[in-house]
């Protein structure tokens, strides 16, 4: 068997932020500190929504202090949601690979070298964290928090059977034309897109692996889930139990 060289492996990291000032410069520290490491090439691309903390101006900062090749910005005028922030992202990306993961410290940049060895090692279309196997976790949420994400996950798996254990989390490496395909084919807004994306990536038979990661509440800032995006995912979830 000849063995695959990754030499001309890229990968853009996709930080979308929205009142994230706090804690823009320390995931961009550890981004860089564990990519450095690790030694691929690599680029972080932030989406603003004109966050008004001035998350933007950070941003800026850490752009002059990094360079404009290790950093990249790509704002816009104003908040227009998660889903079409990553196709923008993906729109400015240089790389074959694409990471997902959030900018306020829930997601530790630790897990991207595993992630990317496990993609590696079996050459897998899509690698995501999870948060509930072998050794992942979440810690800082309360009771109500912790229950609304394991009731969506076990729902979802009774459901639409998609064999992977974390639906809703947003930690994921992608193949840059697997993502494309996959974003292009998605219907849903807010939350349940996470995890359409695996139910799509299941009916076009891509693969998927699972690093487990643990999941820290954040600390500064404040989270964008409230009641309606509850009502959003189960009707996103009955749409796809009919229609897939
Ligand atoms: N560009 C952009 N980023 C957003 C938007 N909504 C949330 N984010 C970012 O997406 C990530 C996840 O959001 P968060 O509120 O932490 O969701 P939660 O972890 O599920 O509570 C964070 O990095 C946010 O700053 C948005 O409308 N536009
Ligand atoms: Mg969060």
């Amino acid at each position: 068997m000849a063995t695959k060289s990754f030499a001309n492996d890229k990968y853009s990291i996709l930080l979308p932020t929205y009142n994230e000032v706090e804690n823009l410069p320390i995931i961009i520290w550890l981004i860089v500190k564990y990519m450095d490491d690790f030694g691929s090439p690599y680029e972080i691309i932030i989406i603003d929504d004109g966050s008004p903390d001035g998350t933007l101006e950070i941003a800026q900062k850490l752009q002059k202090l990094y360079g404009e090749d290790k950093i990249l910005l790509r704002p816009r005028e104003k908040k227009l949601g998660l889903g079409t922030a990553y196709i923008h992202g993906i729109k400015h990306s240089t790389g074959n690979f694409i990471i997902i993961m959030d900018a306020d410290l829930s997601h530790h940049p630790q897990f991207i070298p595993p992630m990317i060895e496990l993609q590696r090692k079996n050459n897998y279309d899509i690698v995501t964290g999870t948060r509930y196997i072998n050794g992942g976790g979440v810690y800082g949420w309360d009771f109500k928090r912790k229950l609304i994400s394991r009731g969506a996950n076990f729902i979802t798996q009774i459901l639409l059977r998609p064999g992977v254990s974390d639906l809703t989390g947003s930690f994921r490496l992608y193949k840059k034309d697997v993502l494309q395909r996959l974003i292009e084919s998605c219907v849903s807004k807010g939350y349940v897109f996470q995890m359409e994306m695996i139910v799509r990536a299941r009916q076009f038979s891509y693969t998927i692996g699972e690093v487990p990661i643990s999941f820290v509440d954040r600390v500064y800032g404040e989270s964008k889930l409230g009641g309606s995006e509850i009502i959003q995912f189960i009707k996103g979830l009955v749409y796809l139990f009919a229609t897939t």
